[in-house]
């Protein structure tokens, strides 16, 4: 199956249950009017898009109506269509422009992080980058082994510390590797289960220090994997993730499978960050960069059987690449790093 056509049996569920609530309302109305627009917040309300991001859409629904001087509801689905996709338009390329970059993944226990760092992995490896990821979930071994298997798949380099080690001591180790192999890209995974706020933002940053003193001047991506199918509990994750590091994007994961991949419009509307990547199942293939108007078009078109091949031949990866000048020069290199060299002395002892 093709890239849109993936998207689209991924959103489906979405589609039947969300858009039909609103083809209902649309014939249900003759003309569009107060009682019109209050129905409609509700049914966005209802379909897991929260008050804020409703109240917005119909806002800007009845800014348009009255731009246009529309009267008749059925315009409303093709406003709706380009609101959303203008909603959901952003900064949504991945961006990798550095020679490496760092791809740092966040993310509540479940929630994907694993498995899309191993499609990604997959996806750049296919378009010829070099790529290495840092193991730094060390909480369980089997999460350890669970990426590896990832690795093993895309045919990417891992390193990894044995279980319980430090996960800073990970990605200083990553750094330097992709230091010594000309890497492109380092992708880092990391726990979803650290005990409190604190424990958490501790452990990111720290994570995020070495990559700058490692690598210093590197692109660093903080996408937060949120799971779909947990609907506006999604919503709540991010803003709390959000008080605790600066997120570039987010990776919406498991859209196939839930009729809640309306839940993308509060995340990206509440938090003004951008979907970067979705996930519509769970093969190495399942991941793709998130195009808002393909995802609007596919939510509010009745009939889009003749685009999809058209969309299905494209595949770009929608990332930002570097520049040669950007390129990491080992000989310039001024290595500030001040690593616990207690931990530093882990990583290496612990070294598989
Ligand atoms: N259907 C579907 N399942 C997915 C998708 N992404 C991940 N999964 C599944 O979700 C489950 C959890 O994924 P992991 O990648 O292990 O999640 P994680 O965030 O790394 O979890 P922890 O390591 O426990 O914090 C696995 O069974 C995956 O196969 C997706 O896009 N679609
Ligand atoms: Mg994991």
């Amino acid at each position: 199956m093709g890239f849109f056509s993936k998207l689209k049996a991924g959103l489906q569920k979405t589609k039947d249950s969300f858009v039909s609530k609103v083809n209902t309302l649309v014939n249900s109305f003759t003309r569009i009017d107060e009682d019109f627009f209050d129905e409609l917040e509700e049914t966005l309300i209802l379909s897991d898009i929260g008050t804020v991001t409703s109240e917005n859409i119909c806002d800007r629904l009845r800014a348009e109506v009255k731009r246009t001087g529309t009267v008749e509801t059925g315009a409303v689905k093709g406003m709706l269509k380009s609101i959303v996709a203008d909603m959901l338009r952003g900064d949504n390329a991945l961006r990798l422009d550095t020679k490496p970059s760092a791809v740092l993944v966040i993310g509540v226990n479940g929630a994907g992080k694993t498995t899309t760092i191993g499609k990604l992995a997959a996806n750049l490896k296919r378009d010829g980058k070099k790529v290495i990821v840092a193991a730094a979930d060390t909480f369980r071994a089997a999460a350890i082994d669970q990426l590896n298997v990832w690795t093993d798949r895309a045919g990417v380099e891992i390193v990894k510390h044995a279980e319980g080690s430090d996960p800073a001591a990970v990605v200083y180790d990553a750094c330097d590797a992709a230091k010594a192999r000309n890497a492109d890209v380092i992708i880092i995974d990391t726990a979803g289960r650290l005990h409190n706020k604190k424990n958490l933002m501790d452990e990111l940053r720290k994570i995020a220090g070495i990559v700058d003193r490692q690598l210093p001047g590197c692109s660093l991506e903080t996408l937060l994997v949120l799971d779909a199918t947990t609907g506006q509990n999604a919503v709540n994750q991010a803003k709390l993730f959000k008080e605790v590091c600066d997120i570039t994007g987010i990776v919406l994961t498991k859209l196939d499978g839930t009729a809640k991949g309306g839940i993308i419009l509060p995340i990206n509307d509440e938090l003004g960050i951008p979907v970067k990547l979705v996930g519509v199942g769970e093969k190495i293939d399942d991941l793709q960069p998130f195009i808002p108007e393909d995802y609007a078009e596919i939510l509010f078109a009745d009939d889009i059987g003749g685009h999809s091949e058209d969309k299905d031949d494209a595949p770009d990866f929608g990332i930002i690449e570097y520049d040669d000048e950007d390129v990491y020069d080992p000989d310039n290199f001024n290595d500030v790093a001040v690593f616990d060299s207690k931990n530093n002395k882990n990583s290496k002892d612990n070294k598989r």
